[in-house]
């Protein structure tokens, strides 16, 4: 058995669970008349109401005894002295080092990766204003006016996460694009409106190898030429590239000046705040880009020194393993009650499925309980009008967080007070639902009742946050990297590798010349439903 099942804490869980789970939040709520002010916690200006949860005080103290049993509090001191938690890759794990203030230092395996993160902050500061203030001109002597980030994953859901959360704080005169899919129809929807003359094209891979990346890059090199009608020379003025490998970077042609590097105790779902965010702080400016650093490291310390009982991010993660672990709940779900958080969902699902899709612990044992939840969302209150009937009224628990703020950045008339309402009110039903008694009390016709009946007792937590800046999405960002951190830790698997998407980098490498090559492949080279759809793809391309 492994080591989750076989603590005190987890067993000790198991017993509580039959205790809450039969027992309705409405008796919850009805017995305990100041639950919905005491199962709060407030941290760097995010407030967390997780009274709506299946879970007690004793519940959060119980799930805070198992992860001090599995020694999460070690692990997580581990990470921030830059030891080599990522066991399988044999890395430190130090983001937390990408937003430490200047008057700190960290010596990790002997240099002090402080210094290193300020020098390439300065450098990206330096960079950004010479380009929005147009001193940085393109090849024909005009200034930028579009800015193509080309990434993929770690390397694309966090920087166009992070532009359009903060597009309000953005320049509106230059227009941000992000290529990332290698169906072409990325690249040419983002090109097909800007002139080469005006753009400037960042290519963002940490390994600089990466297939889509790669060949977007070669394909934005060509449009630029073609459209200038110029040499290389003009290569330098038009790429910037933001990587790990500097050898790459030079091979492909751009200047190493024009590199902004990172190094290899960030991943790739853990560097938006890395030279990752070099679009980031092209839109909102160094001061604010600094702003977002602040945001993050605030919550880092709140993770780092506060109890585990009193830990925004543990109490989330914490609450994550017990639906996952002991309701059986599949999934959990996001919904940002602002339309800028759109892609927040997206970022989400990768920096928590990446992280905790994983079937062995750290030490290569299979597991034998769930990890990782499926995680998934959309903006209220669109989803309102869609999938929200089966959170009400489905067969599944599904465990959601409700994301508000208190001030809207486009206060028109009494939009904030009904987008907020909604939030409120989704909670509420999903808490206390509708009873037959109700329905009938209302006059509900009978026939109706089964209908129109809610069960409730489906948990949310509500975030309230006073307004969406660029402090208060770091802080965001890093309540959800802790609260990641914290499930990792209890499921004792290793958060910070993934095998799976290695594998995916490397398995279509073996079919593009199968599908580009004069020849037909061998038939015996694959299944016979893949030598099918190899020889179908091949056939309607006129290649037999
Ligand atoms: C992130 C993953 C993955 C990675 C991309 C891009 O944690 O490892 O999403 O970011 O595959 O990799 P490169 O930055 O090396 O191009």
């Amino acid at each position: 058995m492994t080591a989750l099942r076989e603590s005190a804490a987890f067993k000790t869980l198991e017993g509580h669970h039959k205790d809450i789970a039969a027992v309705h939040l409405r008796d919850l709520f009805a017995d305990d008349p100041s639950r919905g002010t005491d199962l709060t916690a407030e941290a760097c200006g995010l407030f967390f109401d997780y009274s709506k949860n299946l879970a007690s005080r004793e519940t959060v103290g119980l799930l805070a005894g198992l992860a001090r049993e599995l020694r999460m509090p070690e692990r997580r001191d581990a990470m921030f002295r830059g030891e080599h938690i990522n066991t399988s890759e044999d890395r430190a794990v130090l983001h937390v080092a990408l937003r430490m203030p200047r008057s700190r230092s960290l010596v990790v395996d002997g240099v002090d990766v402080v210094r290193q993160v300020h020098e390439v902050l300065d450098r990206m500061a330096a960079f950004t204003e010479s380009v929005r203030s147009g001193e940085w001109k393109g090849h024909t002597g005009r200034p930028i006016k579009r800015i193509i980030n080309i990434g993929i994953g770690g390397s694309d859901l966090g920087p166009v996460m992070a532009y359009e959360a903060l597009k309000d704080y953005s320049r509106r005169d230059i227009g941000f694009r992000f290529v990332s899919n290698v169906d072409g129809t990325d690249f040419r929807e983002a090109t097909l409106d800007a002139d080469p003359a005006e753009t400037l094209f960042i290519v963002s891979s940490k390994t600089f190898t990466t297939l889509e990346t790669m060949t977007n890059a070669q394909t934005a090199r060509q449009w630029l030429l073609d459209g200038l009608g110029a040499d290389e020379a003009a290569i330098a003025k038009h790429f910037v590239a933001v990587s790990t490998n500097a050898a790459g970077v030079a091979e492909f042609g751009i200047d190493t000046d024009n590199m902004f590097g990172f190094w290899e105790w960030v991943g790739g779902r853990y560097s938006m705040d890395s030279a990752i965010g070099l679009s980031t702080m092209l839109a909102i400016g160094p001061d604010r880009f600094n702003e977002m650093l602040e945001g993050f490291h605030r919550m880092d310390e709140h993770f780092l020194e506060t109890r585990l009982e009193s830990n925004l991010p543990a109490i989330h993660g914490l609450l994550t393993v017990w639906y996952r672990n002991f309701f059986g709940a599949e999934t959990h779900a996001v919904f940002p009650y602002s339309e800028y958080l759109h892609r927040f969902p997206a970022y989400l699902q990768q920096l928590t499925m990446e992280s905790n899709g994983k079937g062995v612990t750290a030490d290569g044992e299979p597991v034998d309980y769930g990890t990782g939840a499926i995680f998934w969302g959309e903006p209220g209150t669109n989803g309102q009008h869609s999938f929200y009937q089966l959170v009400h009224q489905g067969t599944e628990m599904i465990p959601a967080d409700f994301i508000g703020f208190n001030h809207a950045l486009n206060p028109l008339g009494n939009h904030q007070d009904l987008l907020v309402s909604n939030v409120f009110a989704q909670t509420e039903a999903l808490a206390f639902g509708k009873t037959a008694g109700q329905l009938r009390d209302e006059g509900v016709e009978e026939r109706l009742i089964p209908h129109k009946t809610f069960s409730g007792n489906r948990p949310t937590s509500t975030i309230l946050v006073d307004r969406l800046t660029p402090g208060s999405l770091g802080t965001l960002v890093a309540f959800y990297e802790h609260s990641v951190f914290t499930q990792g830790a209890v499921w004792q698997i290793d958060s910070f590798d993934q095998w799976g998407v290695e594998l995916g980098k490397a398995l279509a490498q073996a079919i593009i010349p199968e599908l580009e090559s004069g020849r037909a492949p061998d038939p015996g080279s694959h299944d016979s439903s893949t030598t099918n759809l190899i020889r179908r793809y091949r056939e309607a391309n006129g290649r037999r």
